[in-house]
C-alpha cells in the first residue's frame, strides 16, 4: 500500500516537470509550435491570403467594436492582393491599404457594411492596413508580403 503512494506521487511529480519544460504553448503539437517564420504583430491572429484561380490572392478582415481588425495580419506573396473588409459592429470605419501605388480605401463602412481594396505589392516587407477614423487608437493592421 506505502509502495503505490509513492508510485502516484512519481507519477504527479514527473507530468508537473512536464508541463514546466514546455510551458504554455503545450509542447509538440501544441498551438505554440505553429508559429509562421514571418512573425506577425499577433501571431494567433494571422491568416494568410488564399491564392484563386485568377492568380488574386484573398482575405477577409473583421473590423470590431473594439476598434481591432480580426485578423490584425494577413500574409500574402508579392502580386496582387484583395483585402475584403467587413463591419462586424456598429461604429463607422474606412481602411486604407498602403502599397508602392498609392493608398486606396473602403471609403466609409458602416455598421455591417463591407469593402474590397485590391493592392499590388512586389517587393517584400510590412504593409500597414490603418482605419483611417481610429488609427491613433491602435486601430492599424498589417498586411505582410513576404
Ligand atoms: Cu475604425
Amino acid at each position: 500500500m506505502r509502495l503505490r503512494l509513492v508510485a502516484i506521487g512519481a507519477a504527479a511529480v514527473l507530468s508537473l516537470s512536464g508541463c514546466a519544460i514546455f510551458g504554455p504553448e503545450g509542447g509538440p503539437g501544441g498551438a505554440g509550435m505553429k508559429k509562421p517564420a514571418l512573425a506577425p504583430t499577433t501571431a494567433e491572429d494571422a491568416v494568410d491570403a488564399v491564392r484563386g484561380a485568377d492568380g488574386v490572392q484573398r482575405a477577409t478582415v473583421t473590423l470590431t467594436d473594439g476598434l481591432r481588425f480580426t485578423p490584425s495580419t494577413v500574409r500574402a506573396q508579392p502580386g496582387t492582393v484583395e483585402l475584403t473588409f467587413v463591419n462586424g459592429g456598429a461604429t463607422p470605419h474606412d481602411v486604407a491599404v498602403s502599397d508602392a501605388g498609392g493608398t486606396p480605401d473602403t471609403g466609409n463602412l458602416n455598421g455591417g457594411a463591407r469593402g474590397t481594396v485590391r493592392v499590388t505589392v512586389t517587393a517584400p516587407g510590412r504593409y500597414p492596413y490603418p482605419c483611417l477614423y481610429h488609427a491613433s487608437s491602435g486601430m492599424v493592421g498589417t498586411l505582410v508580403i513576404g
